[in-house]
């Protein structure tokens, strides 16, 4: 792998320019002065060449693998759709260059360990996951009071998270997979505990979609050190995209508040605008966390987000969930000790 800790320009390529991956690529081309977008690859040629007249007109590639291999390419985002990021984060280990994962990390168990055993192969960190709450600064402002000591102890992490619609058909295991995954990373980070069990039930909202579907959650986590969490994930109430943690402790509480910048008084009405998606709210995160990408590879730092052991993680509490939400039990989750490449990873 080419050095980049130092002060020339690092090359990323970009994989998939969907909603995320166009909003990553203009980020990383306007905010950051140590990188450029120097590839884009989407299976949809008009999205590629879209993103790429927004990027200064980066090269569209024909396929993800030459995207990687490519000698000029320094380090690759991946925000493809989900089945396809353990391979791709595969294929740059293998290629030995670092890689922003947008999350899950993978989309079973087995694909997530296979990552992990390649990073761990390589000996050192080289996935970074795209858990973009972790740099929102909002959810820092409650991780920084519980970190005060101030509140005491953390007993419960409570969290909110909707979506105003999804795809006809969903099933309650996607929805754990792509959305719920934010849930069980943030109650994680913010309680700075693993978790060891999980209680998850699922409704139909209504009786016109799909039979199949679960499209509201609630995931009650048990974590070690006595501490818990619970989760309510909605994805089709209609109106809103909206998120909240709040971590009630021993000795008081702390809540993140919608990041609502302006009341509108229009109509007869006085209120808060409210988003449909997580694009807008999250932005400041999602530059954050580009940001200090960037920075951790041009300094030789650990990136300050979430890492491979992370989205493993994340994917063995999301399979219980699933097996919880299918079997109606409550499943414990078998975590080995967290490895020595990661154990010095400052966010758990
Ligand atoms: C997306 O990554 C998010 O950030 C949203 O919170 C989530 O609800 C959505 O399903 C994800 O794809």
């Amino acid at each position: 792998m080419a050095d980049l800790g130092n002060s020339r320009t690092i090359s990323v390529g970009v994989i998939g320019t969907g909603g995320m991956g166009t909003r990553h690529a203009g980020n990383l081309h306007r905010q950051t002065g140590g990188a450029k977008i120097a590839a884009i690859f989407d299976p949809d040629a008009g999205r590629a060449s879209q993103a790429s007249a927004l990027c200064g007109g980066a090269p569209v590639f024909a396929d993800p693998l030459s995207l990687i291999n490519d000698d000029r390419i320094d380090a690759v985002l991946v925000a493809s759709p989900d089945d396809t990021h353990a391979r791709l984060t595969l294929a740059c280990l293998q290629a030995e260059k670092p890689v922003l994962c947008e999350k899950p990390l993978a989309t079973s168990v087995q694909d997530a360990a296979a990552v992990l055993e390649a990073e761990a192969a390589l000996g050192r960190r080289l996935v970074s996951v795209g858990f973009m709450r972790r740099f929102d600064p909002y959810h820092t402002a409650v991780k920084n009071a519980a970190l005060s000591g101030e509140l005491g102890r953390p007993l419960l992490w409570k969290g909110v998270h909707r979506n105003a619609s999804q795809a006809y058909g969903i099933t309650g295991a996607a929805i754990l997979t792509n959305s719920a995954g934010h849930d069980i990373d943030s109650a994680r980070w913010l309680l700075g505990e693993e978790v060891k069990e999980v209680y998850v039930r699922g409704l139909l909202s209504r009786p016109e979609l799909h039979p199949d579907t679960r499209d509201m959650l609630l995931i009650e986590l048990f974590m070690t050190n006595n501490c818990m969490g619970v989760a309510e994930v909605y994805v089709n109430d209609e109106y809103v995209y909206e998120v909240s943690a709040e971590l009630v402790c021993q000795k008081g509480t702390a809540v993140t508040i919608q990041p609502d910048r302006a009341l509108i008084r229009s109509k007869g009405q006085r209120g808060f605008p409210v988003y449909a998606d997580w694009l807008s709210p999250f932005q400041d995160a999602y530059v954050a966390e580009v940001l200090d990408w960037i920075d951790s590879l041009h300094s030789g730092r650990s990136f300050k987000g979430a890492t491979a052991w992370d989205g493993y993680v994340t994917m063995m509490v999301t399979a219980a969930c699933i097996e919880s939400l299918h079997t109606g039990a409550l499943v414990p989750v078998e975590l080995a000790e967290t490895p020595g490449l990661y154990s010095n990873h400052p966010n758990l």
